[in-house]
């Protein structure tokens, strides 16, 4: 990696981290650049089971990978994963502020 790119905050490690989150699922089958439902369920019982923890059943898996296929090719690319990230950040803040706790750690 150039120099250059290296991150030099946390929020620019926080996005290195989506990357490579993202790109540690999509290159296990198929399409190295998309999550397949066995993908995209693997990365949310594993990276994200704090936070959907409702989605341990197939349905809800069904549900999040329907939503997130924007273009229906049965696949969810980086863009379509990034919507689910914002999304849940989003219900993260609303989650902190309503419990008083911005600022420190809730883990
Ligand atoms: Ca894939
Ligand atoms: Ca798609």
């Amino acid at each position: 990696m150039p120099d250059t790119m290296c991150p030099s905050s946390n929020l620019e490690s926080a996005m290195q981290m989506l990357i490579k989150t993202f790109h540690k699922y999509s290159g296990k089958e198929g399409d190295k650049y998309t999550l397949s439902r066995g993908e995209l369920k693997e990365l949310l019982l594993e990276e994200l089971g704090t936070y959907l923890g409702s989605s341990k059943d197939n349905e809800a898996v069904e549900k999040v990978m329907n939503d997130l296929d924007a273009n229906n090719d049965g696949e969810v690319d980086f863009t379509e994963f990034i919507i689910l990230m914002g999304a849940l950040t989003v219900a993260c803040n609303d989650f902190f502020l309503e419990n008083g706790c911005l600022g420190i750690s809730c883990t």
